[in-house]
């Protein structure tokens, strides 16, 4: 990330707007305490869940650790959709002892708190909302002078109650309601009412909502009351922030978060996509943007001056200058925090043991499967990319290899076994309910050096459909295309759901009975030159 700072002492302008999160950090939440400011986003079925960042100049974003880090407080069924379930978007607060994280394991349990006083160290374990409060998405909590604390929550009618925003007092020790439910507000008018927060601003309580749905229509809408119950005025400039129709790199802009700044200054993060092609379709996820915020004379909030979020830094996500983003060694006994699971714990699926190699202990005879999968990945954080692996050891029935994946109903990969002295390579796409596969025969080799690049120019009639092209290096070190694919299939908008792709390493087991594994030597992420793969 280029080190200019944003301006802290001159009014902010559009070079205060950036993507401050690349790959899927959907759902941001901030909280500042003394100089440092705290951001943490939703992950769904991934594991580990919720990474928090720490920042101090609202550019330069350091990662500290993940929220969730332990089975037992991030409990994922092998079964379910990770696109859909597991961790929904969370509020990060502190009460000037404590931090308070609230968040919802969806259809897992509901909403829960967890809680912390070094934001480093280890969090508590979840506090379950008690049954009758229980349900609904989006929770979050204000913390009211007089010690007490309210919660809101996007309520749904299957409980019975009103659509929209329902508030009661709560205490978050024990998760107990202390008050009756009290529906809060419908909305400014547009659907999918969601994504609360209130905060206390002069003489007046705001409450700000994500509205429109996590898609194109997605937007932020604001309104006031003189109580923190209401009744609301909406912002006559609503939505106050919104891409919809705007000719922007940036769209779906939508589930905010406003804080003030410790020079007073006040800011807002948000999600929105970096979509491809036409119809749009993104592939890198729902990311974390930051714009400023000017109150207008009326007391209302303006996000950049009021005009659309453009990128005016050239984005390191979209560096394309071939250089060498990262390479991990796996040369430490605990996995990399850019490194992810889907749907299960880590240590149920690989070893590592920091003696450069990471060991994939199979669960699954195809990535297709609805269950736990041998599967390790990172997120994909640009549109210029070249990820390269080498699979160094195959246990006799094992299959690995590279894969980009999104879903069991959403990847392709590249994998090899040997079998009878010999080896091939198998080229998977899943799309929804079609799934191809390619196999061809190998020399088989003592290590098989594996990379998907993914290139707008290596396009499919369209510069902006880029395509992932998957290759093997032969013994003779020349790189053999193995498949293709083209990335817009494995876009959210075409296999659902609220994450990003992901790219990582896969063992697969011939005989569900039997144990197979494989080993994977180093794995380096590279920005690709423009001009296709170098
Ligand atoms: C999140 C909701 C939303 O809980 O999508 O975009 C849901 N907004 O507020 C999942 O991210």
């Amino acid at each position: 990330m280029n080190q200019k700072l944003i301006n802290q002492n001159s009014r902010p302008s559009d070079a205060d707007t950036r993507l401050v999160l690349s790959g899927m950090h959907p759902d941001p939440t901030v909280c500042r305490v003394g100089d440092h400011y705290y951001l943490a986003t939703s992950s769904f079925g991934f594991f580990p869940g919720i990474p928090l960042y720490v920042s101090e100049d609202l550019i330069n974003w350091r990662f500290l650790r993940h929220i969730l880090s332990r089975p037992e407080q991030l409990p994922l069924a092998a079964d379910q959709p990770v696109i859909g379930r597991g961790i929904f978007a969370p509020t990060l607060r502190h009460d000037g002892e404590r931090f308070y994280l609230v968040t919802t394991n969806f259809l897992q349990g509901g909403n829960f708190i967890v809680s912390a006083t070094d934001p480093a160290g280890e969090w508590s374990a979840p506090v379950w909302i008690e049954d009758a409060y229980q349900g609904g998405i989006d929770p979050s909590i204000t913390f009211l002078d007089d010690g007490r604390v309210l919660y809101q929550v996007t309520w749904d009618e299957s409980r019975g109650d009103q659509l929209g925003i329902t508030q009661f007092e709560i205490d978050l020790a024990t998760g107990k309601g202390l008050s009756p439910r009290q529906h809060l507000s419908e909305g400014c008018g547009w659907k999918a009412v969601e994504g609360p927060h209130l905060f206390n601003k002069g003489q007046y309580w705001y409450l700000l909502l994500a509205e429109g749905g996590t898609e194109a229509g997605h937007r932020v809408t604001i309104s006031r009351s003189e109580t923190p119950w209401g009744p609301w005025t909406s912002c006559p400039h609503n939505p106050i922030l919104c891409h919809s129709g705007i000719q922007s790199p940036i769209q779906n802009t939508g589930h905010a978060d406003l804080f003030e700044g410790k020079d007073g200054q006040w800011w807002i993060v948000f999600l929105g996509v970096r979509p491809l092609g036409h119809p749009p379709v993104h592939i890198t996820g729902r990311e974390t943007f930051i714009a400023s915020v000017e109150w207008s004379d009326e007391g209302w909030p303006i996000v950049n001056n009021g005009k659309p979020i453009t990128l005016a830094a050239e984005t390191d996500a979209d560096l394309k200058d071939g250089s060498t983003l990262w390479s991990d060694e796996f040369s430490s006994d605990e996995l990399h925090h850019r490194w992810v699971t889907l749907n299960a714990a880590y240590r149920s699926i690989y070893s590592t043991c920091g003696d450069g190699k990471l060991t994939l202990h199979a669960k699954s005879a195809s990535l297709s499967e609805k269950t736990i999968h041998a599967f390790v990945g990172t997120r994909l954080d640009g549109h210029n990319r070249c990820y390269e692996t080498r699979l160094s050891r195959l246990a006799p029935g094992a299959k690995a290899g590279i894969a980009v994946f999104m879903e069991t109903f959403g990847y392709y990969s590249l994998g090899i076994q040997e079998e009878d002295g010999a080896a091939r390579a198998t080229f998977t796409r899943r799309v929804l309910d079609m799934e191809t596969t390619q196999t061809v025969p190998l020399e088989k080799q003592d290590e098989y050096p594996l990379r998907v690049a993914l290139n707008r120019s290596s396009m499919f009639w369209s510069y902006s459909y880029a395509e992932f092209v998957f290759s093997i290096e032969t013994q003779e070190g020349v790189w053999t295309e193995i498949g293709r694919g083209t990335s817009r299939l494995l876009g959210s908008e075409v296999i659902g759901g609220f994450t990003g792709l992901l790219v990582g390493m896969y063992c697969l087991r011939n005989d569900p009975q039997a144990s197979a594994s494989a080993d994977f030597r180093c794995f380096t992420a590279t920005s690709l030159e423009k001009e296709g793969v170098s």
